[in-house]
């Protein structure tokens, strides 16, 4: 044992009996010399990580030991699998970890039967995605799901299918496989939280078999749900009330099942290992069909704890460590997207702090910035949202964040008492005011947005709308006002800029970059009417698409404004993930400023969140070591930037790059 520094005699035993275990199996296919030794390696490297939180998790599991080895098996069975184009990969990436924080990265989400009918139409797209310039695409969730509502894809019946509408594993490794020919990575959803109620697991639970109700949270009667009621938000409380669900015929006798989203999705119980087998099998198996990045969605969720909101607790850190050290080992080329959209100090754990430093997700949602962004968009002033982001630790310099503008989910204005408080303003009536002026209610209001999931016990309410929508662009169509448009494409602008140079990968979200519209066509579906959500999934418009060319449409001047971003934020290392952003405040209130340190150069933004020209005092570039001319980098031909009485200028939802190479 060479590559570990200290173990547990524990440990050290564990790892002892499942190398006898596993020189005792059968070899299986690609199993080379190379590739025993390189299996070898990585188990000893990541057994560690792995046991410090599998122990802690389920060492007093009855099961504990039989689990480890019924792991090591698994490992070794989908390491034998996997195929060799994949481990080639899986060295490229070891030697090159920080693949995913480099500031050539940008990604796009898309719906695949939204955007190409099916996985074989997404590969006939590549090229749209490629001139556009991403390198990432998530798409959508395509796994097999529930049929009727399944929550956009988020209630899986089959982990190991595609949605038959969708396509087949072959097409998705195909579409994978021709991905990485032209450096594209793919990212797909992996419902962790729970299930559909479909799930082969929870029919055989429904049915009463011991093992399956073991893989979920039952309860005989509402006596133990009531005590976990009294500290759990609702998340969806237009959907249904409260967190659990009962089914009179379940198990014969009638059960409550934990179900925190929609009745059909039913929450795993972690606490049960076996459960935590079959996860690291799904995460298996799709990496070797060729997917890249594991979007692991609702995180936060996956251990509940009496007295507390269930959320976020250190079983889900321990979780996401021993997972992760799993997977490395068969397939360290994929890396773990963090879906949780919790609080700064909250989120930041999710990218390994602490024991778990280094050990967990790779990138994280960076709801923080996407939030804030709206918020000073509509107010017109940037406090709030350099205060939070002053506020936020910086992410761990082996990962990086995902920056974005929108996403398939609403906005949740998450806006905390401290940070409001901090700079004068109440954060429930900013949330107030938010919801108001993006649903178009408030006075002079350009938004066209509408109030999701509004609470009357808290009084919240969170938001839906495409971007180009919130920004005003589909009320200045209406009415024909050309100058609008034009406020509602900076503003959009605005928010992507800081998406493209903020520090981590920035995601287009699908139609942002033709400047689509809300779609008001689910109103028409009867499994979708009822989730406002869909406003803001609209098909792919071809036809508006084929005008992206034209630079006298909108849709040109979207698209032109998109690439302009993605090749300025491909020349600037400075944007690499290891960098270390600091939001600064500036002497103006409508003008956000941010910089970035990295040993490649230093970069700073200056971002004009108000319809108006504003400046700042020039010192804020001059008191970083700035001398000389100053140039926006953004401009092609880097034209210097305008300083007059020592207040550099800036133009209506102007956002300046300057940088400064070392
Ligand atoms: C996620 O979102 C998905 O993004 C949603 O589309 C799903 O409906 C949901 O999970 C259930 O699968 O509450 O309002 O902190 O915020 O998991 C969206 C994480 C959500 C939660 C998040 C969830």
């Amino acid at each position: 044992m060479q590559n570990v520094l200290y173990m547990s005699q524990a440990s050290k035993d564990a790892f002892e009996k499942v190398n006898h275990l596993l020189a005792g199996l059968e070899q299986g296919p690609e199993q080379t010399t190379r590739n025993k030794k390189v299996f070898e390696t990585r188990l000893e490297r990541y057994w560690v990580d792995f046991y410090e939180s599998f122990s802690r998790l389920y060492g007093q599991h009855p099961q504990f030991e039989n689990q480890i080895e019924s792991l090591a098996r698994l490992l070794a069975e989908h390491y034998a699998l996997r195929p060799a184009d994949l481990k080639e990969l899986d060295y490229e990436r070891e030697i090159t970890p920080d693949w995913f924080q480099r500031e050539s990265q940008v990604g796009g989400i898309y719906y695949v039967d939204l955007f190409a009918g099916n996985l074989q139409g997404v590969r006939e797209h590549l090229d749209y995605a490629r001139e556009l310039g991403l390198t990432y695409l998530h798409l959508m969730p395509l796994l097999k799901p529930r049929p009727g509502q399944n929550d956009g894809g988020y209630a899986v019946e089959d982990y190991c299918e595609v949605n038959p509408q969708l396509g087949t594993m072959q097409d998705l490794a195909a579409l994978a496989s021709d991905m990485r020919a032209k450096g594209m990575s793919l990212c797909i959803d992996l419902v962790v939280n729970h299930t559909a109620k479909e799930h082969e697991w929870a029919r055989r639970a429904m049915a009463g078999e011991p093992r399956y109700l073991d893989y979920y949270l039952t309860f005989d009667d509402h006596t133990l749900p009531d005590e976990y009621e009294k500290t759990l938000p609702e998340v969806f409380p237009e959907f249904k009330q409260g967190n659990f669900t009962f089914y009179p015929q379940m198990a014969g006798t009638g059960k409550w099942v934990w179900t925190t989203f929609n009745e059909y999705q039913w929450d795993l119980n972690y606490t049960n290992p076996a459960v935590f087998r079959e996860m690291l099998n799904y995460m298996l198996f799709l990496a070797n069909r060729g997917v890249d990045v594991l979007r692991l969605d609702a995180v936060p969720f996956m251990w509940k704890r009496l007295g507390t909101h269930s959320q976020n607790q250190p079983e889900v850190h321990d979780l996401l460590q021993a997972f992760r050290a799993l997977v490395r080992v068969v397939a360290p080329a994929v890396i773990f997207k963090a879906e949780a959209i919790v609080p700064p100090q909250e989120l930041i754990a999710y990218l390994g702090t602490d024991r778990h430093a280094g050990k967990e997700c790779d990138i994280a949602y960076n709801n923080s910035l996407m939030v804030t962004g709206w918020s000073a968009l509509a107010s017109q002033k940037v406090n709030i949202m350099t205060q939070t982001l002053k506020e936020m630790p910086p992410p761990p310099s082996n990962t990086t964040w995902i920056t974005y503008v929108r996403c398939h989910d609403d906005i949740g204005w998450a806006i905390t008492d401290e940070n409001a408080g901090a700079v004068g303003e109440n954060a429930y009536l900013h949330r107030q005011f938010l919801n108001q002026f993006y649903s178009g209610q408030f006075l002079g209001s350009y938004s066209r947005g509408e109030i999701f999931q509004f609470n009357p016990q808290t009084g919240d309410g969170r938001m839906n709308g495409m971007a180009a929508s919130l920004a005003g662009l589909e009320k200045a169509l209406e009415t024909g006002d050309e100058a609008a448009a034009e406020l509602a494409l900076a503003r959009v602008m605005l928010l992507y800029s800081i998406a493209f140079s903020y520090g981590g990968i920035p995601l287009i979200y699908m139609g942002d970059e033709i400047g689509l519209l809300n779609d008001y066509g689910y109103l028409k579906n009867p499994d979708k009417a009822a989730d406002s959500r869909w406003m803001h999934r609209p098909p792919m418009d071809w036809a508006k698409a084929a005008r992206r060319h034209d630079p006298t449409s909108w849709e040109g001047r979207f698209w032109a404004g998109m690439r302009e971003l993605v090749e300025a934020r491909r020349r600037l290392r400075p944007l690499h993930g290891t960098g270390l952003v600091e939001a600064q405040w500036t002497d103006n209130e409508h003008v956000f400023a941010y910089a970035r340190q990295h040993p490649s150069g230093h970069f700073l933004a200056l971002c004009n969140f108000s319809p108006l020209p504003q400046s700042v005092n020039a010192a804020i570039i001059r008191g970083q070591g700035w001398s000389g001319e100053l140039h926006d980098v953004r401009r092609a031909d880097h034209p210097a930037l305008y300083i007059w009485d020592n207040r550099v200028m800036l133009e209506p939802y102007r956002a300046i790059w300057l940088v400064r190479e070392l």
